[in-house]
């Protein structure tokens, strides 16, 4: 079967330096073998053959449920999961319409499978991958994770992915790459919400990249057992479960590593009211409203937020020394 005779996932798709494709060659003609030379040349130049070569599976492998075991370190006892249905029908997906109704109707349009990845920028492997060769099914794992939206409404919910770490590693920072920038797909055709200028478009997102490489930051590519909804970032996304719901950035299409810190969207739409931190923090106000509760979507009543969303103990020391009042 030709998918399982592609070269490993060291070999991006369209490959961005000479460098590169002469260094992974000799792999790459061993493991296409059964190809003829030319077919394996055209690969290497990223015609037809290389499409084919690395072609994915669609619908993907795990289309109606992704086997991934439970992570014990990440299980929330003493929360209660948010119901499916409240959590895919209530999105922030400005893209796809301002109304938290308007995702899930509307991300249906978006075409998920085949997907690719461009990496750039301080990295040792840059290229343009595909999803299934970046993240590797055989690591899903399943993490339960509280989700605060900076507008005061949250979730908790089991996500299925990778820590971000993983596949960083794989595609090796430079030593220079301080910062890791992230932008989703952009298709006006399709998203009625991305033809208004409330937002700089691409949707843009950024972490500090120790805040990336943390062991809770995580590429998620499924939820409740199942791959992620089209509304919910399918079919891979950011979730970094301390930060403010911007963060967790929606249908990734390019992962840039950067010596400086990154203009991200909301950041640049309203840098007095989205810091580029976004940690949640019950002690700073939103200008305009009071980030002290929050509301769990299908409940009532208010509760307190947590420094951090819950997860100080693990993260608070990547801030030590850090203003938070000031870096926000
Ligand atoms: N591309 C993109 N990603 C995005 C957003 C967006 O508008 N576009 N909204 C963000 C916000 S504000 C939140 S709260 C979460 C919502 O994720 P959910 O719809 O899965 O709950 O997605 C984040 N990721
Ligand atoms: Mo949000």
């Amino acid at each position: 079967m030709l998918i399982r005779t592609r070269p490993d996932w060291w070999l991006p798709i369209g490959a961005a330096t000479p460098e590169q494709l002469v260094a992974n060659r000799r792999h790459v003609l061993k493991t296409m073998g059964h190809l003829t030379a030319g077919a394996a040349a055209a690969a290497l130049l990223g015609g037809p053959a290389a499409l084919a070569q690395a072609a994915p599976q669609c619908p993907p492998r795990f289309h109606d449920g992704i086997p991934a075991p439970r992570n014990p370190a990440y299980l929330l006892p003493d929360e209660r999961t948010t119901a499916f249905d409240a959590a895919t029908r209530y999105n922030n997906y400005y893209e796809f319409g301002l109304e938290k109704e308007a995702p899930a109707e509307n991300a249906q349009a978006l075409e998920t499978c085949p997907w690719t990845i461009a990496v750039d920028g301080l990295v040792e492997r840059p290229g343009v991958y595909d999803i299934d060769s970046l993240i590797d099914a055989d690591r899903l794992e399943e993490r339960v994770y509280r989700f605060r939206c900076v507008e005061a409404w949250s979730m908790v919910v089991p996500w299925i992915g990778v820590p971000l770490a993983t596949v960083l590693a794989k595609l090796r920072p430079k030593p220079a790459a301080r910062y890791v920038a992230f932008e989703s797909h952009l298709d006006r055709r399709i998203m009625p919400g991305a033809r208004l200028p409330v937002l700089a478009w691409p949707y843009r997102e950024g972490l500090r990249l120790d805040e990336a490489m943390h062991p809770l930051t995580l590429l998620a590519v499924g939820m409740y057992g199942k791959p992620l909804p089209k509304q919910n970032g399918a079919p891979v996304r950011l979730v970094v479960p301390w930060k403010y719901g911007f963060k967790s950035i929606k249908a990734i299409r390019r992962i840039t590593l950067l010596s400086r810190q990154p203009a991200t969207s909301w950041n640049t739409a309203a840098p007095h009211e989205y810091g580029f931190y976004a940690n949640v923090n019950p002690d700073v106000d939103h200008p305009r409203w009071s980030q002290k509760r929050e509301r769990r979507l299908g409940e009532i009543f208010r509760r307190p937020t947590l420094p951090f969303n819950g997860y100080a103990k693990e993260v608070a020391a990547l801030y030590s020394g850090m203003d938070l009042r000031r870096f926000f």
